[in-house]
């Protein structure tokens, strides 16, 4: 059996790597509900599948999904992945999966983060989420490591790492009221500091224009590796993401990382800005309380949000006249790893997107400490 443990990784010589260092393999959960995915989640699923296909040619791919999906789940998954039966409430590993850290022995462990459907009652997408809380729990329970539940309402899509010291957050999802309103932004710093082992948090302004999980730094920017961060940026001025595209360079340009770097950013194209269409809106079944779906909604889209697999980067395809663009740009910035584009606009009407639904479990091997 696994233990809850009392203290924080930090104080037991774990932190958390980078999505870029390698990975003993990825978690996924697979998409249901009808309030949120367009024609009996359908489609969804078919983009969840071709995800999960992608990923389990570079590592080994787990995806949860309920008992009554079960069997179907198994029938569209790739045969290489596994399938495993855990309740949810939704498809969002990277924000209900736990955030896995090591120490320089190889050992892993699981952060458990609370979690309020992106808000809770105020703004949260949907209610209720208590099954969503206990996969983080479910997931360390199947691989076997101890798990820290941390005192901090949060999900996963709101942290990038560099495995060094360092955390990308945006001030927009961290610091807002519908998560922690009772922690000031430098109990929020400690608090993520003892949980994930950094010792800089890089602070970014606002996430992606119109981003329901209150702008997740997931779909905005991302470390490469370490000193070379990612961030999306649009063609023109006039679009609103230009503002809060121009802040997050700025503050990246100002920042010093963990070891004293200054940081190389690489501007990714955006898409778009893509909308929803009436039929895709139509095609969602809205009940009372989850997130309602429009017509004419802008998406959050965002190239950013690809995950990284062992030798791989899995990108979501948004937009024929930006897609090529975002590969070429990524095959320079990923030389040693193979660019791979999934279809990703049936994840993204979902509100998030590759990223979003992947956790990655980091590999068991001896590391220089980071304390
Ligand atoms: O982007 C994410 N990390 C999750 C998006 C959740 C959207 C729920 N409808």
């Amino acid at each position: 059996m696994t233990r809850t443990l009392q203290r924080t990784p930090r104080s037991d010589g774990f932190w958390m790597p980078g999505e870029f260092e390698r990975h003993a393999g990825t978690w996924m959960l697979w998409p249901e509900r009808l309030d949120n995915w367009r024609d009996g989640a359908i489609p969804a699923q078919q983009a969840f599948a071709a995800v999960a296909a992608a990923i389990a040619r570079f590592e080994p791919v787990s995806v949860g999904a309920s008992a009554a999906q079960y069997e179907f789940a198994r029938a569209q998954l790739d045969a290489r992945v596994r399938v495993i039966e855990i309740s949810s409430n939704d498809s969002w590993m990277r924000d209900v999966g736990p955030t896995f850290v090591v120490n320089a022995a190889g050992r892993r462990r699981a952060v458990d983060w609370q979690f309020n459907a992106w808000g809770g009652l105020d703004g949260g997408l949907y209610f209720p989420w208590d099954q969503d809380d206990l996969v983080a729990q479910k997931v360390a329970a199947v691989e076997g490591v101890d798990r820290y539940r941390a005192p901090l309402i949060m999900e996963g899509g709101a942290i990038h790492a560099d495995g060094q010291g360092t955390l990308l957050v945006t001030e927009e999802c961290l610091l807002n009221p519908n998560r922690n309103p009772q922690l000031s932004k430098p109990q929020i710093e400690a608090l993520l500091k003892a949980y994930t082992g950094a010792s800089v948090i890089i602070w970014l302004g606002d996430g992606v224009i119109n981003d329901e999980t209150d702008g997740h730094v997931d779909n905005l920017a991302c470390f490469a590796r370490p000193g070379e961060v990612c961030l999306t940026f649009p063609a023109s001025r006039r679009d609103p993401q230009w503002r809060v595209s121009s802040d997050a360079l700025e503050r990246l340009h100002a920042a010093h990382d963990a070891r004293g770097r200054r940081l190389k950013v690489h501007k990714l194209p955006s898409p778009g800005p893509l909308k929803m269409t009436a039929a895709e809106a139509a095609g969602v079944q809205y009940r009372a309380g989850a997130r309602p779906r429009l017509a004419g909604e802008r998406l959050a889209a965002s190239y950013a949000n690809f995950y990284l697999a062992n030798g791989g980067v899995v990108v979501p395809l948004l937009d024929a006249r930006t897609d090529a663009v975002a590969i070429a740009r990524l095959r320079r910035i990923f030389p040693e790893r193979e660019v791979v584009g999934v279809p990703g606009r049936e994840i993204l009407l979902g509100g998030g997107n590759i990223h979003c639904i992947t956790q990655q479990v980091p590999a068991v091997k001896a590391r220089r400490s980071l304390y």
